[in-house]
């Protein structure tokens, strides 16, 4: 089986673009969708699972991937009341394997989801990208996820839910006591609950790179760079446990090769993300088109390591500009439809061309 090109979509009535529009990209398969209503540690039910997959079906898209299934602070922070949200997390599980859902996207990172300072950074060319500028980030956390939430005009975005974000000041004194040990040991024992559900419901637990990767703000990350993924992969020793791996975000960290990471746990890779990322000398980064040369990525020996490897798990474009009049407002920061398309025919013109030169087609 080749890999199964994705695409990330937010739902109906909560994604202008439509699925009529996305089944018009050459090669995707695979709607990347969530039940973005649903806060973290809610029990996602069947009818809600099975009103997406009415939605997806006559366009022929499975609904194999989900991203995310958030995951509750308070199994994070590691509190007595982490067994019911993993209870109502093993019963998300049971009832999207009902749908043959195969991967389950997630993250633990502690508060806050992807950071960024800019979401409409000009890149030059008149489009505009999601921008990290380093100096920006040391000030107030509150200060920042006020600027993202007003630039989200409404928009929902896992993990700046409007209703965590007003209990910023509680959240940050319940994570004192969480160092980054304790995080290990929180996610190590979210992840030993989970596996026996994993396998008898076929379903990989993929976990996304934390972005950026290293902590902000005084908060623990843990996915950052190839020697804890490493460990991350070690310390839950099982097929079930796997990496959505995310190439920009790990990249933001102009130490990490992502192809490297790649050619030694292809078989642990459930979901691969491509996004390229530009870095400035003053440890700023800017994201990019997924064009090899437009980032410092490695987009070429990236896509070329999975080929190698034979991947046959799910892929996606990640962030993309905004282009041709996408601007705030009227596109969900990084995840307008141009870039995102374009970036699909990227990787499938390399894609193709490496079969090519296999002799596989
Ligand atoms: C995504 C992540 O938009 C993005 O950067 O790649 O937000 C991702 O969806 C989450 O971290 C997964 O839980
Ligand atoms: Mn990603």
């Amino acid at each position: 089986m080749p890999m199964q090109m994705g695409f990330r979509w937010y739902g109906e009535g909560n994604d202008k673009i439509s699925l009529a529009d996305i089944k018009q990209i050459p090669g995707v398969t695979s709607i990347v969708w969530a039940l973005h209503h649903k806060l973290p540690g809610e029990v996602w039910t069947v009818e809600e699972i099975a009103e997406v997959q009415k939605q997806l079906e006559p366009y022929g898209f499975n609904m194999d991937v989900v991203e995310s299934v958030n995951v509750h602070d308070d199994i994070k922070i590691g509190l007595p009341s982490r067994d019911q949200y993993i209870e109502n997390y093993i019963q998300t599980i049971k009832n999207l394997s009902k749908f043959g859902v195969k991967v389950i996207c997630y993250n633990f990172m502690p508060i806050f989801d992807w950071t960024r300072t800019d979401l409409f950074h000009p890149v030059g060319d008149g489009s505009t990208a999601l921008y990290y500028e380093a100096g920006k980030i040391h000030d107030d956390p509150k200060e920042m996820a006020d600027y993202i939430l007003n630039n989200l005009h409404g928009m929902t975005f896992p993990g700046w839910e409007p209703e965590r974000m007003e209990k910023l000041d509680e959240l940050f004194a319940a994570y004192k006591p969480v160092t980054k040990e304790v995080l290990w040991e929180n996610l190590k024992y979210f992840l030993e609950a989970l596996m026996p559900t994993c396998k008898e419901c076929d379903i990989k637990m993929a976990i996304h790179m934390d972005d950026p990767p290293w902590d902000i703000f005084g908060l623990p990350r843990l996915l950052t760079c190839e020697e804890n993924i490493d460990r991350f992969l070690k310390m839950v020793d099982n097929p079930y446990n796997c990496l959505t791996l995310c190439s920009g975000s790990l990249n933001a960290d102009p130490g990490n090769n992502v192809a490297d990471i790649v050619r030694k746990h292809c078989d642990r890779i459930a979901f691969a993300h491509i996004r390229n990322v530009k870095h400035f000398p003053n440890g700023d980064f800017s994201e990019a088109s997924h064009r090899d040369c437009d980032g410092d990525t490695g987009i070429l020996d990236i896509l070329k390591a999975y080929h190698d490897c034979g991947f046959e798990g799910y892929i996606r474009p990640d962030h993309g500009r905004h282009l041709w009049g996408e601007k705030p407002g009227n596109v969900r920061p990084g995840y307008g439809l141009y870039d995102r398309a374009l970036g699909i025919m990227y990787m499938l013109g390399v894609w193709d061309m490496l079969d090519k030169l296999d002799g596989n087609k």
